[in-house]
């Protein structure tokens, strides 16, 4: 059964005052409401105990923003899968376009990345999507594939019904541009396509496409309605509890 979620991406944001705030605020809302869909938290590393501390009941699903592609040892800055997993993370974004263009990660290093999350036990949200020139130049589907087979197809099928994946299309991201719905809808389908033709489709209905690339509370309701759109990857407006609980209620 695929999950409805919307998971919020602070990005590099936040001192440890406006941290704390921001998480008792979604504590808050979660106890008073009761969302449509599961509702998970990328804040900055150094706040990831907290936000545990914070949310013993796991209420809220709490997440690393990346981590290291290696296991242990002298990699000076890094975060382990080990480590995430031992204060009871739940998970790890995964090749997020800001990854990709200021630290050089590949594919290759993502599905690096995926296999280590999942052997911990945590759930990799694996982020992909093409530039701006690749779409203008009628290229997406094929990157988006590439990109796809190279992260994931190395996995077997037990693993990757573990796997959420994020859609997000690097024009729209942080930019104020979302794709249309239906350009969201075409790039969900054809990803989930691809897994069913390599896993059958009993897998790719298990498994959780989400959209980032500018949500907002505007547009939230009418991205999630499509068939193949399982909830949202939200970064900027994740930054505001009244913004995030309306995108939240969009499902
Ligand atoms: C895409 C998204 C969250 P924003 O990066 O991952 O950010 O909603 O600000 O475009």
């Amino acid at each position: 059964m695929r999950k409805n979620i919307v998971a919020g991406n602070w990005k590099m944001n936040k001192n440890v005052t406006e941290a704390q705030d921001l998480m008792f605020q979604l504590l808050e809302y979660k106890r008073n409401h009761t969302p449509n869909c599961k509702v998970w938290i990328a804040p900055p590393s150094l706040y990831l105990m907290m936000a545990k501390d914070l949310y013993e009941q796991n209420e809220i699903g709490v997440f690393s923003q990346d981590m290291s592609e290696h296991e242990s040892g002298a990699y000076t800055g890094e975060t382990s899968a080990d480590m995430l997993e031992s204060i009871g993370v739940n998970g790890s974004l995964i090749g997020h376009s800001e990854r990709r263009l200021y630290h050089g990660e590949t594919d290759s290093h993502c599905n690096r990345k995926i296999k280590l999350a999942l052997d911990k036990g945590l759930t990799p949200i694996y982020c992909n999507g093409e530039t701006l020139d690749q779409r203008k130049s009628g290229q997406h589907l094929e990157v988006v594939k590439n990109q796809t087979e190279v992260a994931l197809f190395t996995l077997s099928a037990d693993e990757i019904k573990k796997v959420v994946i994020a859609y997000e299309p690097v024009w729209a991201i942080g930019t104020g541009e979302t794709a249309s719905p239906e350009q969201a809808q075409e790039i969900h389908a054809h990803i989930r396509n691809l897994i069913a033709n390599k896993y059958g489709n009993e897998v790719a209905d298990e498994i959780s496409i989400l959209y980032g690339g500018s949500v907002k509370p505007d547009n939230a309701k009418e991205i999630f309605s499509q068939p193949d759109i399982d909830g949202g990857l939200i970064g900027g407006a994740a930054l505001k509890m009244a913004d995030f609980a309306q995108i939240i209620e969009g499902f």
